[in-house]
Order: structure tokens, then sequence, then C-alpha cells
């Protein structure tokens, strides 16, 4: 009896042991996915699949499942004309003149005549179909889903006691995407595959492939401009308007298929694998892409030969083996609210906006972020556009263009930080074009020498001011400082991985030539400085004493900041290079002569060199802040620390709100300033649950985790995911700070992977809201400064030298090159 008492006890124990594993693990498996209930409705509900070039929105519908694809480099128009408006140079001493006489008016009309085109839009490139329509639409045990660590979306229902999958990815190896779609009985799947476009296109059946051939239009105007003629095609040999392919093709297959009448037909089947390949004729920002373009058709076809014979599981181990490579380096451990974890992603999300406490959804929102930049912006693709790599439309919000004035930039602030350093090669490869045009561009309407672009590109690599020579706002047309922004990414490329032979013949003459322009941009303010004319705070007015309101003045806070930000980078590439001492000496003599950082009459930074009233003092540009971040001219630790104070100011009258990316900057904002539970704030209000698609300043968080600006944005997702890094790592100070802002709910956590400035990988375990211990791998050895709070010690380091340190900051076991 009692043996036996001991035996049953024993197992009900062994029991509720495994059944507490199983539930970790399911815990452990949903911390990484985004699941749903029901089909997406729409595009804010669909889940993003990617491999930096190829990508598509999967909606999971049962009758007719819909893929909205898309392919990087599919952008309208062509290479850009880099002199549009040869009148412009003639205004520009007037404009000054007109700027320092506060002659508003007169300003506003010569900057209009100095604008230049407006950049080109990002196209969708068309919808796969699947119609099962012989199944009925009354479906049970429905589940989709997209699992972030391997980019995988699923999507399972039954129908008539039949369960049908699909599962999608798209390969970065071969530039595939897959469709696998199995029934659960025999010969039970019956299936049509078709596609669609909303550009110039043609479908065509070629040896049992489906392929769509199409055109994009030579111009698409930004969805904002009235214009007569918004969409334009040339159909003759310009070099305005690529071609794109579309290739599906049937590789596994146990029904009947039926190539024909513009579809792939495939009948009694249980197991088919659909492979889909595109590609554009685009063949660089300078090359004309009707002309000189890269054949999309030996493109499509390579990438579909490329996967013969290569097994299905293959195919799929291949794929989770590299996308698992760049996604695992960073693991955030959360305290975890097992409840939340139980409810689909949507509903999570409308439980965290009611005030749910799910630091298990941030974590999952942190990890999201890195997901959706593996997924846009890899090495041969465009960088992530305004809306990453997933746009159905023709004219999509603000061209789903490159908007520098902190969209871009923002798309790019997690890839060093959060250890993915490989996603910025797009971007690094575009300032290079930039560079080139933007040389054209300074010369032709400033004769100044060095490179500058304005606030939007493209994929041509546009560096005018856009506007359609009047069109546009000054407000945001009027902006010089795109390229010295995008230079803060070179250099940052450089100091993170400590890589001298990148610095010495990459980033350091990208850096210089950005640095020349801003060395003739200077002008004297009539006083004892030295100021930017015309000049505009983003996208920011103030009230003129008429009460009207201006955006032209001259040395905003930001341009200013920029620019010290500029030289001081250069100033410390030369000294490292040991090269340039006569330019360093002018750049150095130059810096101190700009006009300096002001604290206003209500305590904040000065957004303009006058202490001017904001029309809109919530305004969502934050731009005056850039010295805190993503510069690093404000210091907590410095003898200005007064600017540290003064930018707390700042934030606390712009207040806790605004679109989604500007709720994103202010967690960086936050984190920067140590305080973690402020920062901690704007990631609530970051993930406030919103379906608003229309264009409002009260941002927020999509059913599928897309920004919202609205409409959707990515930079705010992006934004995010770096802002919750800064949480817990800094390190733009000379130093490897660790925890500078962390929230009070996060009680206990760790994470590992996040990289600091030097080459070193750092991992962080704390408890009851102190630090218990750290790890820092040294890549390439040197020596650093680790801080916690006011403690910190100085560590030396061999290349590969793994140190570790305990909550005192004190080195465990044998480091002993303290
Ligand atoms: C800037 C912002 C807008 C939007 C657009 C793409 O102009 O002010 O809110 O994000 O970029």
């Amino acid at each position: 009896m009692f043996i036996n008492r001991i035996i049953n006890a024993v197992k009900q124990y062994l029991f509720l042991f495994m059944c507490c594993c199983l539930l970790q693990i399911g815990v452990k498996a949903q911390e990484q996915k985004l699941w749903y209930q029901q089909p997406a409705k729409d595009f804010i509900e669909a889940l993003p699949i990617g491999n930096g070039l190829i990508g598509a929105m999967v909606y999971g519908r049962v009758g007719e499942e819909l893929l909205q694809l898309n392919e990087s480099t599919l952008w309208t128009g062509g290479p850009v004309n880099n002199n549009p408006n040869p009148q412009a140079p003639n205004f520009l001493a007037d404009l000054r003149k007109a700027i320092f006489a506060n002659n508003y008016k007169l300003a506003d009309s010569l900057s209009r005549k100095m604008q230049g085109v407006y950049s080109q839009s990002y196209a969708p490139l068309g919808d796969l179909l699947i119609k099962q329509t012989n199944i009925s639409n009354k479906f049970t045990n429905y589940q989709r889903s997209l699992n972030i660590a391997s980019g995988i979306t699923n999507t399972t229902f039954s129908v008539d006691g039949v369960t049908y999958k699909r599962e999608v990815f798209a390969s970065y190896a071969h530039n595939v995407l897959f469709i696998k779609l199995t029934a659960s009985e025999k010969g039970k799947l019956n299936l049509a595959l078709q596609t669609k476009c909303q550009l110039q296109y043609q479908v065509q059946i070629a040896n049992n492939e489906l392929l769509m051939n199409g055109k994009a239009p030579a111009k698409a105007e930004p969805v904002y401009v009235n214009a007569r003629k918004a969409i334009v095609y040339d159909d003759s040999a310009n070099c305005a308007g690529m071609r794109f392919q579309l290739r599906a093709a049937v590789v596994q297959n146990d029904g009947q298929l039926v190539a024909a009448n513009q579809q792939l037909q495939i009948t009694n089947a249980t197991e088919v694998i659909v492979a889909v390949a595109m590609a554009t004729s685009f063949n660089g920002f300078d090359k004309c892409p009707v002309n000189e373009g890269k054949n999309e058709k030996a493109l499509t076809q390579a990438a579909i030969a490329s996967i013969k014979g290569i097994p299905y599981a293959t195919l799929v181990q291949q794929h989770t083996n590299a996308f698992g490579k760049l996604f695992h380096r960073v693991k955030l451990q959360l305290p975890t609210n097992s409840q939340a974890e139980l409810l689909p992603t949507d509903e999570r999300l409308k439980q965290y906006a009611k005030g749910a406490v799910d630091n298990g959804l941030e974590a999952l929102f942190f990890q999201f972020g890195r997901y959706l930049l593996i997924a846009s912006s890899r090495k041969g693709g465009a960088p992530a556009n305004l809306q990453g790599i997933w746009n159905k439309d023709v004219r999509p919000a603000w061209s789903s263009n490159y908007t520098t004035n902190i969209n871009v930039e923002m798309n790019y602030w997690p890839s060093e930080i959060t250890n993915l350093s490989e996603t910025n090669e797009p971007l690094i490869d575009l300032i290079q074009s930039l560079s080139v045009t933007g040389k054209s561009i300074a010369k032709n309407y400033y004769r100044a020498n060095g490179w500058v672009v304005h606030h939007n590109s493209d994929i041509w690599a546009l560096a005018n001011p856009v506007g359609n020579l009047g069109g546009g706002s000054p407000n945001w047309a009027s902006w010089m400082m795109g390229g010295g922004w995008l230079c803060q990414h070179v250099w940052d490329k450089y100091t993170f991985s400590g890589n001298t032979a990148f610095l010495k013949n990459k980033a350091y003459p990208l850096m210089k030539g950005a640095a020349q322009f801003y060395l003739d941009w200077l002008v004297s303010d009539g006083k004892d400085h030295l100021v930017t004319a015309p000049s505009t705070s983003p996208e920011n007015h103030y009230k003129a004493p008429s009460g009207q309101w201006v955006s032209l003045t001259y040395g905003s806070t930001m341009d200013l900041s920029i620019i010290r930000d500029v030289f001081t980078n250069v100033i410390e590439a030369s000294t490292i290079l040991g090269i340039d001492k006569g330019f360093r000496d002018s750049l150095i003599a130059k810096k101190a002569a700009i006009l300096p950082l002001q604290i206003g009459k209500k305590g904040g930074l000065q957004e303009w060199a006058l202490d001017l009233p904001e029309a809109e003092p919530q305004h969502r540009h934050v731009s005056h802040l850039f010295a805190l971040h993503p510069g690093r001219e404000i210091s907590p630790f410095s003898k200005d620390s007064a600017f540290f104070y003064a930018a707390k100011k700042t934030l606390e009258m712009r207040g806790d709100g605004g679109t989604g990316w500007s709720r994103a900057w202010k967690i960086n904002f936050w984190a920067r300033l140590l305080e973690g539970n402020h920062a901690y704030k704007l990631l609530r209000n970051q993930l406030e649950f919103t379906n608003e698609t229309r264009f409002t300043d009260i941002g927020g968080t999509y059913p599928n985790l897309f920004d919202a600006c609205p409409p959707f944005q990515i930079d705010g997702n992006f934004g995010a995911t770096a802002g919750i890094a800064e949480m817990l790592l800094q390190s733009h100070l000379q130093q490897i700070h660790l925890l500078p802002a962390l929230p009070e709910v996060w009680n206990t956590g760790s994470v590992s992977g996040l990289m600091a400035r030097g080459g070193f990988e750092v991992a962080i375990q704390w408890k009851n809201g102190q630090l218990t211990g750290a790890t820092i791998k040294s890549k390439k050895g040197g020596s650093a400064v680790v801080r916690y709070l006011n403690n910190t010690c100085k560590m030396v380091t061999k290349p590969g030298q793994i140190i570790r340190l305990n909550h005192l900051l004190k080195p465990i076991g044998n480091a002993t090159s303290f």
C-alpha cells in the first residue's frame, strides 16, 4: 500500500513536472511567434516574410490565399538628372539676405525657386492568389502564425474533416520564395495559382511555369501631390521604367498540373511545393534600367534553376540555419506573464493597451524589429525604405521612399547595437551612391565642394531638394543635412567593429566629402559665429512676431548639431588613420566657431538660433535633441551637463505622444537621459493598439505588430528595438554603460549578444533591479571603461578574450589585465 502510494506520488510529481516543462517549452516557443485565430482582413493584419531582397505579406485566407509580393529594387523612374534646376544657384545670395533681414515672405518664395523634382516611388510587384475554391469557407481549427526566429509563416485549418496546411518563407540563399501546401487526406488539394498586378503587365505560361512580365512607371508623383497625371509610363527607349518578372514554378506535386489560361491548376494533390522568383532590370543608381538593365528573366530562371534537385527539407534547413545565424545572436529575457502568452497576438496587444503587464510582448516586439531588419535589408537588395520592403500601393504614403530627416536613419539604429551589422550594407552602398549624385548637386546648386543630400531620396540616389520647382514647403524641402546624418552610420559601422580598413577605404572618404560640403555651407551670422542659412528645424515652424508660422531661418540647432557631429567624427577618424592633418585642423577651427547649443528661457534646448516660440510645441520631430540622440555631444558626465538637463526639459515640453516613429525616438531619448521608467512609458505608448490607417499624428502598433505612423511606417519598429537596446546598454560616450535605463518593471532579466562600440559583445544579467553580472567578449582586443551606475572599471583585452564581471564590476576568474 505504502509503496503504491509512494509510486503514485512519484508518478503525479513526474506528471506535474512534465506539464510544467511542456508549458515552459510552449511559452518559450510562443515568445518568438506572432499568431492569430482568423485570416487577415487587410494589410495591417497580414504577416510579413522576406529575405531582404524579395518579400510578401501573407494573409492566411482560406478559399483564396493572398500573398502581396515585393521586390526591393522595383521602383518607378530612372537615373536622376543632377541639374534639375540650373537657375537654383542664382537665388542663394538673395535668399540668405532675406533670411538675415527677417523677410519671411521673400525667403519662402526664393527658397521654392531652388527646388528640384520629387523622389520616385517604391512600387508593389503584384499579388499571388492561391484559389482553393472547392473548399467551403466553413473552416475550423484555424491558426496562422509567423515564427520570427525562422522566418516562416504557417496557416492551418480544417474543412470537412480535412486539415490543410501552408508554409511560406523567403530563402536568402536561393532568392526564392517557397510555398508548401498539404492536405491531411490523399488527393484533397485542388487549387489554381494566379497573379495580378497594378502596374503594366502580361501573364504568360511557358514550360509549365507562370510568368508575369511587367514594367514600372516612368514617374509616380507622391500621394500628397495633386497631379493631373500622377502615374506616367514611357514606352520609348528612355531610361525610366524598369522591367520586372515574376516566375512561379510547381517544383513538387503528386496530383495533376495543367498550366494554361494564365494559371497553374493542380488537382487531386496531397502535397504541393511552389517556388516563386522575382527580379527587376535595376542595375545600379546610374545605369539605364531599359538599355543597360539586368536581364530579369535570366535572373528568375537562374533562381529557380538553383533549387533543382535539392530536397525541400534541405531548403528549409538551409533557410532556417542562415536566418537563425543572424536572429539568434541576441537573446532578451524579461519577466513573463504566462497568461498573456497564451493569447493570440492581436488579443495580447489589446490587453496590453488596457494596461496588462506583459513584458514578454515587449521582448517579442524587440525581436520583431530585428526580424524585420533581417527580412528587409540584406546585401544585394535596396536599403529598407519607409515600409521596409512591404508595400501594396502604386502611390504609397510618402512614396515609400528614403526620408533622411529621421526615418531612414531610424531604420538602421538597431543594426549595430543588436548585432546585425550585415543588414546595414545596402544603406552603406546607397550612401556611396549619394556621395556621387550629391557631389553634382552640391556643385550645381550651391557651387560648393563635397556632397549634399536633402530630405528625400530613392533607389536612384536622388539628392536634390524636392518640391517640383516651388510646390513643396520649405519646412521639409529646404534641409541640407541628409548626407551629414547618414555619415553617422558609416562612422558607427567602424566604431562598432573597429575595422580600420573599412574606415580608411570606405568611411573616411565619405565622411570627408560630407564635411567638405559643410565647410563651404557655413556662413557668418554677422556676429561671432558660423551658422547655416537657409536653415529649418524639420518640419516645425516658429511663430514670427507677426504671428505668422515660419520655417526658414538661420542656424537651427539640428543643422549645427549634425555638422558638429560630422566634424567630430572626421577629426577622430583622421587622427586614428594618421592622415589629413591640415584638413583636420581646419575642421577643429571651424567647429569651435559654430554657434553652440543654447538654453532658452523656458529651460529647454533652443530649437533655433534665436529663442523663438514653436508654432507646435508638441511637434512630432524633436530635431533639436540630435546632440542627445543619435548624436553624442550631450552627456550627463561632462562639465556641460546643463545641456543634459535642458534636453530633459525639452522632452517634457514635447510630451509623450506623436507618430509611431516619434514615440520610438522618445524611447531612445529617455534611455539616453538615463530615465528607464520614462523610456518604458514611451514603449507602452508605442505599443498602443491601433487600426487607424489614415494620416494622423497619433501613432501606435497594428495587429501584425507593424508600426503605425499612421499609416504603416516601419521606422517605429526599428526605432523601438534600438530604444530597448539603449535602455540596457549604451556605448556612445566612450564607455560600456551597463543597464543605463533599466525600468522598475523589468525587475529581473538578462540580455546577451548586444554590441558596444570597440567590438565588444555584451551579456548582462540583473535581479531585483540590480546588476548581478556581465560577460564581455572582446572581438578585436583593446581597452574599455565599463560603467554601472556610478561605478566604473577599466579593462584591457586581447582579441577574443572573454571577461566576466560581478555586480561590483570586479573580474571573476582569471582575468588579470585590469
Ligand atoms: C517626415 C515626417 C512624417 C513622415 C514622413 C515620411 O516627413 O514628418 O511624419 O514620417 O517623414
